[in-house]
């Protein structure tokens, strides 16, 4: 399963440490205009080495178009994109080639595989969300102009750190600060902590918030292929996610029905004008036309240079100690990623409800 979606359906390949990672996205629709530079400011966004709260390797992650673009604009096949690596440095894993960081997939990945890829976590490195961004630049693109969506996040709390989760923050200040965090005052904070942080050795938490907007009612399924099942599936399957939450999320544990529901109201385009937005865009699998809301949590960092006891391959106890160009908060980078994971659903989801309901007319 290295391929997600169904009308779009998005394969990536490649490890951290290997030649080049790439990626293929095959059906989106013809006539898009895709260039190298839509790729740069999403992958500049995720990219290491751009502040010093990240992973210090350097990758240019400049994007080659193989295939599926004609003349500037996709013609239906196949899209190929790859991106060579260039600063792995694989003498940073010697150490722990034999052992398993806990915490971490290195255990899971001998147990299913037998053998794995330990250079920079090989496949199970954080390396491949490069290839899930460039693949929603495409949905991102295909999705503004089919439909004026747009799909934008930001950070809402780092480890202890918590701002405000606003239903639509500025986005210039999220885009002003390397945490894409939504209040600027409180920069300096998060920037002495992750200071501390790095210092101490230690990693840690933190969550991403994404908000999709221009969302029209009726995307979705009704059981299989929820839209916020799909979208909980395929956000869990970003490296470091732990739990995903649909607008209220877990909070509806101790909400009332009478608070909960989103009254509606006539709206100026014959479409109901709801009073709150707590289902998060979604009811019974399908876009309600509100904004989607969605909350992804990031688990801390495995890979720490504080010692730790373990096994290694043969079943001898070891101390593990892992060196080398770590992020302490995976979390920091993850906005562009979740808001492409969430791009690329959305498209898929649109392709299919055009496929099925493309001549039914909803008065509504
Ligand atoms: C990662 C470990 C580090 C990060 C990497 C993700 O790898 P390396 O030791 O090779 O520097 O730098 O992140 C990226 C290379 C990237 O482009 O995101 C991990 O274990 O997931």
């Amino acid at each position: 399963m290295n391929t997600f979606g169904h009308l779009l359906r998005v394969t990536t390949f490649g490890e951290s440490h290997g030649p080049a990672i790439g990626c293929v996205v095959d059906g989106c629709p013809p006539g898009l205009p895709i260039a190298i530079e839509d790729f740069a400011r999403d992958l500049e966004r995720r990219a290491t080495g751009r502040s010093r709260h990240t992973s210090q390797r350097r990758e240019a992650d400049e994007v080659e178009i193989l295939s599926g673009v004609y003349e500037g604009v996709t013609t239906g096949t196949p899209i190929a994109l790859l991106i060579r690596n260039t600063d792995a440095r694989s003498k940073d894993y010697a150490a722990i080639a034999k052992q398993f960081r806990p915490g971490h997939a290195d255990y899971t990945y001998q147990a299913k595989y037998g053998i794995r890829d330990p250079r920079g976590g090989g496949r199970s490195s954080a390396r491949e969300t490069t290839m899930r961004v460039a693949a929603g630049v495409i949905a991102k693109k295909w999705l503004a102009q089919a439909f004026g969506v747009e799909v934008r996040g930001y950070l809402s709390q780092l480890g202890e750190i918590r701002s405000s989760r606003p239903d639509m923050p500025d986005w210039l200040d999220v885009e002003s600060n390397p945490f894409f965090w939504p209040d600027a005052t409180q920069v300096p904070e998060l920037e002495a902590y992750m200071d501390a942080l790095r210092k101490s050795g230690d990693s840690v938490g933190a969550r991403v918030e994404v908000v999709a907007t221009g969302v029209p009612p009726g995307w979705g399924e009704p059981i299989y292929g929820k839209l916020d099942a799909e979208l909980a599936a395929t956000l869990m399957s970003i490296n470091a996610v732990k739990g995903v939450e649909i607008g209220d999320g877990f909070d509806v544990v101790a909400m009332h029905g009478s608070l909960h529901r989103d009254v509606m109201r006539p709206g100026a385009d014959g479409r109901p004008d709801f009073e709150t937005n707590h289902a998060g865009g979604i009811l019974g699998g399908i876009s309600t036309g509100q904004p989607l809301r969605c909350s992804i949590a990031f688990k801390p960092t495995s890979s720490l240079r504080l010692p730790v006891e373990s096994l290694d391959v043969d079943g001898n106890v070891v101390e593990v100690v892992t060196t080398g160009r770590h992020d302490p908060c995976v979390g920091i980078r993850a906005t562009p990623i979740c808001e492409a994971m969430v791009a690329l659903v959305l498209m898929d989801q649109a392709l299919r409800h055009r496929g099925q309901c493309g001549d039914a007319v909803s008065k509504r």
